[in-house]
């Protein structure tokens, strides 16, 4: 089975177990509403997919409450993301090719289903692994030595252009925010199967590492890429919004570089596994490189 086939097969039982769920295990059926909105407003379902693909690399039979774990990460993120875009953070109109859930529903209703989205997933987190070590996992990753963190770096150092060339403020602020839960996919997934082998242990580290950094350096390339077809335009988009990140720090040509390295790295590490999918994970990229 390739990554195309994984997809295939998973996003649909994710996108079921998601709909399902929050449908019928939520009493106040208009908050359940507001949460399903943005949950099901069309993600890559990304995370869950890393959380099950590194369970499959590891020789895991992947059954239904594998399935409740991912998408207690996919509530999360998507938590994560409807507070990200709030007026008092990003204070974005859309997502997902959909008005934000603040715009939809209102600001209140935002942060409460926000609110919702983090307990519920921890909750699916916890029942679904019946595993400690993953709740540890997944709580750290989120918290304010994790993603929130990041977010708070990266809120206080907006507008501040003393730290426009800090390159080490801007990647640990990047990997806060976004590697972190990435990361956090992966080892969940090793904690799950209790992998005992060190080299596959380093090699999937060595994974979520490249990964969970490219990401955030992929996606505002994309940006860029996607529009505008005078490169340098959304450079100075970020810039004029007073954004701090990898490519207002290194430009494109430079970002794109730092890019491939680390797909190199990942791809390299994950040689020593006959499964292909994680390193295939590496192809979203291919309409940057
Ligand atoms: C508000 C506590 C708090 C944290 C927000 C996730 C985040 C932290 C900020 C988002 C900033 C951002 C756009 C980062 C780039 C990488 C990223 C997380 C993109 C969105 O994730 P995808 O591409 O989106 O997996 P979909 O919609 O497919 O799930």
């Amino acid at each position: 089975m390739n990554l195309t086939e994984f997809r295939q097969y998973f996003t649909p039982l994710i996108n079921e177990f998601l709909e399902t769920h929050l449908k019928e295990d939520i009493n106040n059926k208009k908050i359940g509403q507001i949460m399903a909105y943005s949950v099901m407003a069309g993600g890559k379902r990304l995370r869950p997919l890393i959380y099950l693909a590194t369970l499959k690399t590891l020789g895991h039979q992947i059954e239904t409450s594998d399935l409740q774990t991912a998408c207690g990460i996919e509530l999360i993120h998507t938590y994560s993301l409807i507070h990200d875009d709030l007026p008092a953070m990003d204070n974005d109109d859309y997502r997902r090719g959909m008005p934000t859930s603040h715009k939809k529903w209102g600001e209140a209703e935002a942060i409460l289903a926000g609110d919702a989205l983090l307990p519920l997933g921890i909750q699916w987190i916890a029942e679904g692994s019946r595993n400690i070590t993953e709740v540890e996992i997944i709580t750290q990753a989120v918290g304010p030595n994790g993603m929130v963190g990041g977010q708070y770096l990266d809120i206080d150092s907006t507008n501040n252009s003393s730290v426009k060339d800090n390159n080490e403020f801007i990647s640990q602020m990047e990997w806060l925010k976004t590697g972190c839960l990435l990361q956090a996919c992966v080892e969940m997934a090793i904690a799950k199967v209790k992998e005992k082998n060190a080299d596959k242990i380093a090699a999937l580290k060595q994974f979520a590492y490249t990964f969970g950094r490219s990401y955030q350096i992929y996606d505002d390339l994309v940006d860029v890429v996607e529009s505008s077809q005078e490169a340098g335009k959304a450079t100075h988009k970020d810039e004029a919004e007073g954004k701090n990140n990898t490519l207002t720090l290194l430009g494109i040509d430079q970002s794109r570089q730092e890019l491939i390295d680390l797909v190199n790295q990942g791809r390299s590490a994950l040689k020593i596994f006959d499964e292909p999918i994680l390193a295939q994970l590496f192809d979203l990229y291919q309409k940057v490189l």
